[in-house]
Parts: C-alpha cells; structure tokens; sequence
C-alpha cells in the first residue's frame, strides 16, 4: 500500500482540542466516527466509559467539524442494540428500547447530535446506520463470533480443549463487516442525510454459530446436559462448556434487522450468506494458526 494514502492522527475521543486539530489539520469530505466503547458485555462494568466516549465523544467530534467552518458529511455508527428488547425484525420505525449501557449512550448520541443536531444546524449532514452484528475473520476474540471460530479452530489442531461460552439461545443478524462498510460510504453518498438500518434480515442462534462453525472445520457437535450444566461434544470429548461469567446482566434476546429501506434507496445487499460467513471465518483462523505452527516448529 502506498503508505502516503493513510495519515495517523494522534487523538482520542474524550479530548476536544485533539478532535479539532485532527479536522483541521486533515480538512476532510467525509468522517466517519467508528470510535466506541463497543463491548456490550464490558459496558455494564463500566457505565461511565461507554457515556464518555459513545455519548459525549459524538458530541465534542461534531462540535470540532462545527467550529473548524468545514463541511465533512459525518457518518455516525449506531447500532441494533439501540433496538434492545423491541420485537424482530427491527426496521427504522421500531421503537428503541436498549437494555445496555452501551446501547443507552448510543441511543442518546443518536437523538441529540444526529437528529437533533441535523435540525438545529441546517447545513449539518450527518447521518446514521443502524449497524446489526457485523463480522470478518479480523473480528476481536472477545465477540461471540471470533470466540467461537477461533478456539474450534484450535481444538481442531490439538492446541486446546475446550472453551465456555454463555448464553447459546441469543438470536443475531450476524453480516459481512466490509459490506456494512459499503453501506456506511453509501449513505454518504447521498444528497441528503437519511437513516438506514443494515442487517441481512437472516437471524441465527450463537448455538447455531457453534454448529456451523465446527462443520466448517469437519467437526460435528453435540449438545448433552440443561442450562449451566450443557456441554457441547465432539465424539467422546467435551469441547465447550457454559460459564456463567460470560451471561450479560440483561440481554438482547432476538435481533435481525429489517433492511427493506436500504435496499430500496440505495441499492444496498449483504454479498456472504450465513454459512459462507461462518466457513470464511472458522477457515482463516484454521489457516493463520497452521501458519504459525509451521513457523515455530
Ligand atoms: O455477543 C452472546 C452474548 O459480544 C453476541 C458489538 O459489535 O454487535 C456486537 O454486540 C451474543 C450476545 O456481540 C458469549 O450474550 C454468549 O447475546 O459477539 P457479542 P453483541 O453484544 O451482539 C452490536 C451490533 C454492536 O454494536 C456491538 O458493538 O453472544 N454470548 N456467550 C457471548 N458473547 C460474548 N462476547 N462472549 C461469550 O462468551
């Protein structure tokens, strides 16, 4: 890559002077804030964080494109957890009902700058996408996704046993990350600032991750036991267990997004399907670790 393309700015979202000398001195057309606080789990240990930086960050950013006299489009990641415990499948006109710290501060970040800033600053753009769970083989290891694909992949190669997980009956609307950033640069492309909800409208248990992502590898699960007593088994070997630490203190139950809008306004459609997603993720790993053995042995 020609590294004169990319420009590390030095900064931080709980820094307003920082935020204002990134957008001067790089004078952009578009911004994207990407920056978040983004562990639902985490967000309950520490409220204040996820209000810091998803809620007050938004509002310094906009606040240093407002002042910097510059006209960048903003583009302002919110998320399904705003949806919370509202029915499936959510669309634009589903009310919020967040349950998490992290889907509050989101939440109120999207009412006060993104729609109240859009009418109280006629010459604002800046619009939002309401993201549901996007994932790619470059998916941190604490979601639920790379969790998953990661450790079968390792129990596959002989490199551990087992791993735990929490709550198997969570329903998501798991995607393709670079498609969902197809979209967020999609919506930028519009004359005016309009909100879209992104998802594939296709929902899947995390048990069903698991199933999948073991039969990416030729591995095939089994579930025995109730409850925390549940493991899954591969053959004679138990190869997941539940733990209880990783149960949210309340959870989105039953997420999948409704992208109708999306589609019709901007041509917008997810490329991998869900077992295609599962394979590439579980096979990457499966790959970079057989990489790296080759590399240390
Ligand atoms: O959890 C369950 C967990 O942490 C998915 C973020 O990018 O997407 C993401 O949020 C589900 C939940 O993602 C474990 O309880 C079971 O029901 O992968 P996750 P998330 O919370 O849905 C949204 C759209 C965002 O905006 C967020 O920033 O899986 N689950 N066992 C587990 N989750 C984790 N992390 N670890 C477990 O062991």
């Amino acid at each position: 890559m020609d590294r004169n393309l990319l420009r590390v700015i030095y900064g931080d979202m709980r820094d307003a002077a920082a935020l204002r000398r990134a957008i001067d001195s790089s004078k952009p057309d578009e911004v994207y804030n990407l920056a978040a606080q983004s562990d639902v789990g985490i967000s309950f240990m520490c409220p204040e964080e996820a209000a810091e930086i998803n809620y007050y960050g938004l509002g310094r950013l906009v606040h240093a494109v407002l002042d910097s006299g510059l006209q960048p489009k903003i583009y302002q990641a919110s998320t399904s957890e705003m949806f919370g415990s509202s029915k499936p499948p959510q669309n634009e006109k589903t009310p919020f009902k967040p349950v998490s710290p992290y889907g509050i501060a989101k939440l109120r970040a999207y009412e006060d700058f993104v729609v109240g800033y859009r009418k109280k600053y006629s010459k604002l753009f800046i619009c939002s996408g309401f993201l549901f769970n996007h994932e790619s083989p470059r998916r941190g290891e604490h979601f639920v996704t790379r969790k998953i694909t990661i450790s079968l992949a390792k129990i596959k190669l002989g490199l551990q046993e087992s791993f735990s997980l929490g709550n198997l009956d969570a329903l998501r609307d798991w995607g393709y990350a670079p498609d969902y950033v197809q979209a967020m640069w999609m919506m930028l492309q519009q004359k005016t600032p309009k909100d879209y909800v992104i998802g594939t409208g296709k929902q899947h248990s995390v048990r069903h991750f698991v199933e999948a992502a073991a039969s990416a590898l030729n591995m095939q699960v089994e579930w025995k036991g109730k409850g925390l007593k549940e493991v899954g088994m591969v053959g004679d070997k138990v190869v997941l267990t539940i733990n209880k630490k990783f149960y949210r203190p309340v959870e989105v139950n039953s997420l999948c997004g409704d992208p109708s809008k999306a589609r019709r306004e901007i041509s917008w459609k997810p490329s991998l399907t869900f077992p295609e997603l599962v394979e590439l993720m579980a096979k990457s790993d499966l790959v970079q670790l057989q990489r790296e053995q080759k590399m240390f042995s």
